[in-house]
């Protein structure tokens, strides 16, 4: 498992609220216990559980947004889950949330974006470059990060999702916000949220909107099973796909010509059902047939893992070693939405680490 720490990483499919510490929702449901709003006993063992089916796995984010729902606890969210991400040894994160609207508090999706953005500024335990500044990395900074004598440094880009619940409109706001926002670091636009809920219709103006304006984009798709929904997808050719789980022979046939990289998330994908167990999950003809994929982790926090152990299950259940496994984080580095000078900077950070530890 060590080693699956020490490999630096590439993260693509995170989502915010998704990725919070245990600890961290347990004090927020505390406090608003203490001030009446929620019943602390009654979701003390809502948040703790990790094996939830993917209808649980919604109604614990209707949980979770009511205990994040100011603007302090979002700063407060961003910085922790970014400096967890450093921790594992992630060098470009690719942070997803949904903008969010809360009246009563003054919250609009554009205060909810600035209280991310502060919370990127808050994170001490590693220099992060968000896209607002010049990169720092050169290849000195590069050597020191390798040997151990720097501070450690990430990229970190933010993706604004747009929740199936939403209409047309708000869609088209967060994607109007995500562009007013492409010099803070925002490169894209998910489509996400509880896959039996909205129509593809719906998404499609705001998502051929941020195409037509240079927006990369990133789909859920076939999450669940959905035939019409997924070969329109495919057919709107997104950047990227997540989950890619409920594919039939067609579908397959036509994400493999179209070579769409798929974000893999093994455990989400298990512990939700949407596949029923790792040894025939679709990761294992996707890398025969080299196809782009990347692993990635979805919600550490719902689903208890982390990146390392993602890169440890994928390694374990298909019988990957370390070579295969520092090649796939790697070759990642192409399916990253930041430019190419951040690209460029990330393949020397894996050429300068290669020798160290394959
Ligand atoms: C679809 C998911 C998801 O945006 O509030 N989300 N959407 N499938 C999944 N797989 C299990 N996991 C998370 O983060 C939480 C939101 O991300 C989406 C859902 O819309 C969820 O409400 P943010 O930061």
């Amino acid at each position: 498992m060590e080693w699956c720490v020490s490999i630096p990483k590439i993260e693509l499919h995170a989502h915010l609220n998704g990725s919070i510490r245990d600890s961290t929702l347990l004090e927020l449901a505390r406090v608003l216990g203490e001030k009446g709003v929620i019943a602390f006993s009654d979701v003390e063992h809502v948040i703790v559980k990790d094996d939830r089916s993917l209808h649980e796995v919604f109604k614990l984010f209707d949980l979770i947004h009511i205990l994040t729902s100011d603007h302090a606890t979002v700063t407060r969210i961003t910085q922790e889950v970014v400096e967890d991400f450093a921790s594992e040894n992630v060098v470009y994160l690719e942070l997803r949330t949904t903008p969010k609207r809360n009246e009563s508090i003054g919250m609009s999706k554009r205060s909810y974006m600035e209280a991310v953005m502060e919370g990127l500024r808050a994170v001490n335990a590693v220099d992060v470059d968000f896209g607002c500044q010049k990169s720092t990395m050169n290849n000195k900074n590069m050597n020191d990060v390798c040997n151990g004598t720097a501070r450690k440094k990430m990229y970190v880009r933010l993706l604004l999702s747009i929740d199936r619940r939403e209409t047309t409109e708000a869609a088209m706001e967060t994607v109007k916000l995500a562009l007013e926002m492409r010099d803070l670091g925002v490169v894209g636009i998910d489509l996400s949220g509880n896959p039996i809920v909205g129509e593809w219709t719906t998404f499609l103006p705001a998502l051929r909107f941020a195409r037509d304006q240079g927006l990369q984009i990133t789909l859920h798709c076939g999450e669940v099973p959905n035939k019409k929904e997924i070969q329109s997808m495919l057919d709107f050719q997104p950047q990227r796909v997540g989950h890619a789980c409920c594919f039939e022979e067609e579908e397959w046939r036509k994400l493999k010509l179209s070579k769409i990289p798929v974000e893999i998330c093994l455990t989400s994908n298990i512990r939700t059902e949407t596949i029923s167990s790792i040894d025939i999950h679709h990761f294992v003809d996707l890398y025969k047939a080299q196809h782009p994929l990347v692993l990635c982790t979805d919600d550490t926090g719902v689903f208890a893992t982390s990146i390392s152990r993602e890169y440890h299950l994928a390694a374990s259940a298909f019988g990957l070693g370390r070579r295969e496994m520092f090649d796939l984080a790697k070759n990642s580095v192409e399916f990253i939405f930041a430019d190419d000078g951040v690209k460029q900077d990330l393949k020397e950070i894996f050429d300068l680490t290669e020798g160290s530890w394959i």
